[in-house]
């Protein structure tokens, strides 16, 4: 495998490889389990993405943290509830296809297929961050695709963050029992929040104690997820610390079932988030 010469393979142990990027523009990690971005930022900030200190490297299990790839579907399967959450991907080894880096970045590209589903990831780190997951349909018929790029995004303390642009948008709000909404104003945090927006618009993630304003552009989306679990939730994930719901607010560029896209015969989909820092 040939690496441009910003990327290192290094391993968590030696069945789970990561591609450690060091470019002049940024820092990130990306590990092949899952084609999942551990790590990301611009070389002058602080790190963008929440990682769990528990988070489990294991085959079949999806890291807590980064930005876990949901594919084919979102959440639970729209008719079969034996089948993993989230669909089938963010926890399998991904193919390795290439990298190549400029002045702006660096690009790795993965691919993936299981049964009849196919995708590439392509993960492009500099200054900003995009991923873009393209779900190519290979076969003779349509294939039905849902799914998200579950980004978790580090926060000072997440009672003090605030969600911009999704005011007025209609949701279903997951928390609880499941029930349809219209959002008033920014969406902020002092309980749990797990809701489905019908948006495809960017959003702003505005950390009023550190200053910081995190800008989430995206395509191909028509919803935005935004979630954490509050503390009670957080409590039962066995791999998140106590206060780790602090830290972090999920904004996820997604596609929910019920706004499924129909993949045609020798088509493509794709779904895309850029991430970057605000000045
Ligand atoms: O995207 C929000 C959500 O679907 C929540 O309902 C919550 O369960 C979360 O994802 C995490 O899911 P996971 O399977 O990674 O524990």
């Amino acid at each position: 495998m040939t690496l441009p010469a910003s990327v290192r393979l290094s391993e968590i142990d030696p069945s789970y490889p990561v591609f450690e990027i060091n470019h002049p523009t940024c820092v990130a990690r990306v590990a092949l389990h899952g084609a999942h971005v551990m790590s990301w930022r611009p070389v002058d900030e602080e790190e963008v993405l929440y990682l769990s200190p528990d988070a489990v490297y294991k085959e079949g299990k999806a890291i807590r943290g980064g930005i876990p790839v949901c594919w084919p579907w979102f959440h639970a399967h729209p008719a079969d509830a034996a089948q993993p959450s989230h669909g089938l991907v963010r926890g399998r080894l991904w193919e390795f296809l290439d990298a190549a880096e400029d002045a702006d970045g660096v690009t790795l590209r993965f691919g993936i297929h299981v049964g009849i589903w196919n995708a590439e990831l392509t993960v492009r780190a500099g200054e900003e961050l995009e991923v873009v997951l393209e779900s190519k349909n290979v076969s003779e018929v349509p294939i039905v695709v849902s799914g998200a790029l579950h980004t978790y995004l580090g926060v000072s303390d997440i009672s003090q963050v605030r969600v911009v642009n999704l005011d007025g948008c209609t949701y279903l709000d997951s928390s609880g029992e499941r029930q349809n909404r219209i959002q008033k104003g920014d969406v902020i945090f002092n309980r749990e929040v797990d809701r489905i927006y019908d948006s495809s618009s960017s959003t702003l993630l505005v950390d009023d104690l550190s200053g910081r304003t995190i800008l989430i552009e995206k395509s191909g989306s028509p919803s935005t997820v935004v979630w954490n679990p509050w503390a009670e939730k957080a409590a039962a994930i066995a791999d998140l610390p106590d206060e780790g719901c602090l830290k972090f607010c999920c904004i996820e560029a997604a596609i929910a079932n019920d706004r499924a896209e129909i993949v045609m015969p020798g088509a493509s989909h794709l779904l895309m988030t850029r991430i970057s820092v605000e000045e």
